[in-house]
């Protein structure tokens, strides 16, 4: 849906004028965060020299550039709301006076994969001895940078919500390449004369490689091209297989398929240990999934190891139950595989998607179903005790080859799949089916007809309430074949099918004011809100000047109340998405 349509704000009248008149007002998209950095704990210690250099939204990397050295320190004065732990970024050990111009500083790299309108904000505070020039470069290839912007600081001062906007910079948007830097520079070539050095900030000071740079809220944002996140869940039949290269049959035969379906994020069961073939994925997605990003899991069983892919960046990547003991959940023995985690940074979604992905015990013997059935536990007790405890309000999927068929119990078997897709692990049963045969059942494609059902995609309820579309795909019953995909390609590439399921934006749908109510001191302002959507409630005394009552809000539930004191309370108010 378009974007502008979900920005939708309400806006009611609070006072004198009850009982209120809605005035809906449509405005122009509201940019998103991509990614900021403010550099403080992410778990907050009360000490402001401890910090990170990982965003506290989005994903990216930050890094010090040339001789420079960084520390973080208190800001004073920075635009950061943080009262609690709040760090800066203080950057100093500068070139000598006149040599390495605009070799050092700070980077950053933001993939802007899904992005489009990038625009940069940020904080920044220079000592007296520091330079008085800073230039913000930026790249489209990660290697070769450009100038954009020349940065003139006064000295001691926070100069804070600086702007720069990279709209209509050539190769800047959808670039998984893409960074900016900000490096410190001669005055000769910042302004056309004057002096083949540094001139520092404070005119009365001597230039000295001690001065400081202090960065705060480094943020750049956009406005998402997506609206929807396609998964995909597929065993490959890589187990002990040799030749994992681009020149395998099998390989290619798994690659076109994946060309087709373009799908964004992949879980893929069985890459193999053998020859450590696994990092060979990276030439894989090279091939056919050029610029995807990769998390490769562990060691597991000696024999594979599970790896995602994703079009969007992997913030972080987890190993979980990996070959640990599960005589707690009813087997004496080891969880076979692992439960492999990627946490990824969808376009326009409030919250981070944490995929998991994992290859449950194969074979129907009372051993192997067994096992199964511990592992099956030991992954619900993750989800119940481990993961939502941490991460209520994100959104989560597990998907992989579960062994069993829901539908058609085998001897000996104890309902894994209902014991990991239930009210308490938030996982819902999905049954995708093939839209040309209607069978939900995926292998085996290597047989005359296919028998069970072993893979699953299981997602969280925010999820499951915005499929748009799933299936089991085959590519022998895809009319008409689009070249290069062959009709033989799934039977050569494996004997699961691979399983698909594609899911709307949950967070961008519209929302309204449902509820005003006033007491002599407050006024309570509710709204209809998506569990984990962050949100914005603005006030004004006319319709015209608006001006921020509560940012960063984070809604737990269906409707959220947000309670205004009488002290600040504005004549109007409307709840904005937040960035
Ligand atoms: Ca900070
Ligand atoms: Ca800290």
């Amino acid at each position: 849906m378009p974007q502008s349509f979900t920005r939708f704000r309400f806006v009611k009248m609070l006072f004198r004028a009850l009982p209120v008149s809605m005035v809906l007002i449509s405005l122009a998209g509201h940019a998103s965060v991509v990614a900021l950095w403010n550099f403080n704990s992410p778990v907050p210690d009360g000490n402001e020299t401890t910090g990170t250099l990982s965003p506290a939204i989005g994903a990216g990397v930050a890094v010090v550039l040339g001789g420079v050295t960084g520390t973080y320190t208190i800001p004073n004065g920075s635009s950061d709301p943080d009262t609690v732990d709040n760090s800066n970024w203080r950057i100093t050990t500068w070139p000598a006076q006149s040599t390495q111009n605009k070799q050092n500083g700070v980077r950053f790299n933001v993939p802007t994969v899904g992005w489009s309108n990038l625009r940069l904000l940020w904080d920044l505070r220079n000592s007296n001895t520091a330079s008085k020039y800073t230039r913000l470069q930026y790249t489209t290839n990660g290697i070769d940078f450009r100038d954009l912007q020349l940065v003139t600081m006064p000295f001691e001062t926070w100069k804070n919500g600086q702007t720069a906007s990279f709209v209509g910079v050539a190769g800047v948007e959808n670039n998984p390449r893409f960074a900016f830097r900000f490096v410190t520079e001669f005055e000769s070539t910042a302004t056309g004369s004057g002096l083949s050095g540094y001139v520092t900030c404070n005119p009365t000071n001597v230039y000295g490689s001690a001065g400081t740079l202090r960065f705060d809220m480094v943020t750049l944002t956009g406005d998402p091209t997506v609206q929807s996140v396609s998964v995909l869940t597929y065993n490959v039949l890589g187990r002990d297989v040799p030749d994992w290269t681009t020149n395998s049959l099998q390989v290619q035969a798994i690659g076109r398929q994946l060309r087709y379906l373009k799908p964004d994020v992949i879980g893929f069961q069985e890459i193999p240990e053998t020859n450590s073939n696994y990092l060979l994925m990276t030439n894989f997605v090279a091939a056919y999934l050029p610029d995807y990003f990769l998390g490769t899991g562990p060691r597991t069983d000696g024999g594979e190891r599970s790896v995602v892919a994703s079009r969007f960046p992997i913030i972080r990547s987890q190993s979980w139950l990996g070959r640990s003991d599960i005589s707690a959940f009813g087997y004496a023995g080891v969880y076979t595989r692992d439960l492999f985690e990627a946490q990824i940074a969808v376009p326009g979604f409030d919250q981070p998607l944490h995929f998991f992905t994992t290859h449950l015990k194969a074979h129907p013997d009372q051993d192997s179903a067994t096992r199964r059935g511990a592992e099956a536990r030991a992954v619900s007790n993750f989800f119940t005790r481990v993961f939502l405890p941490a991460n209520s309000l994100h959104p989560y999927v597990l998907v992989g080859d579960m062994n069993e068929d829901i539908y058609r119990p085998r001897e000996f078997e104890l309902d894994a799949i209902n014991t990991m897709a239930n009210k308490a692990t938030g996982l819902a049963v999905t049954s995708p089916r093939n839209p040309f045969t209607g069978d939900e059942r995926t292998w085996s494609i290597q047989n005359p007809s296919p028998t069970i059902r072993f893979d699953y995609v299981l997602p969280c309820s925010l999820l499951y309430e915005n499929i748009t579309s799933s299936q089991v795909f085959r590519s022998d019953r895809v009319t008409p074949l689009i070249s290069p995909l062959q009709a033989g390609d799934s039977a050569a590439a494996s004997d699961h099918m691979p399983v698909t399921m594609t899911f709307r934006n949950p967070y961008e749908r519209p929302f309204s004011i449902t509820r005003i109510e006033r007491t002599n001191n407050a006024v309570k302002v509710t709204w209809g809100s998506v569990p984990g959507g962050r949100y914005r409630l603005e006030g004004a005394s006319n319709l015209v000047s608006w001006a921020a009552v509560m940012n960063n809000i984070t809604a737990s539930g269906s409707e959220y109340t947000c309670q205004i004191t009488n002290s600040d309370r504005p004549r109007f108010v409307r709840v904005a998405k937040d960035d």
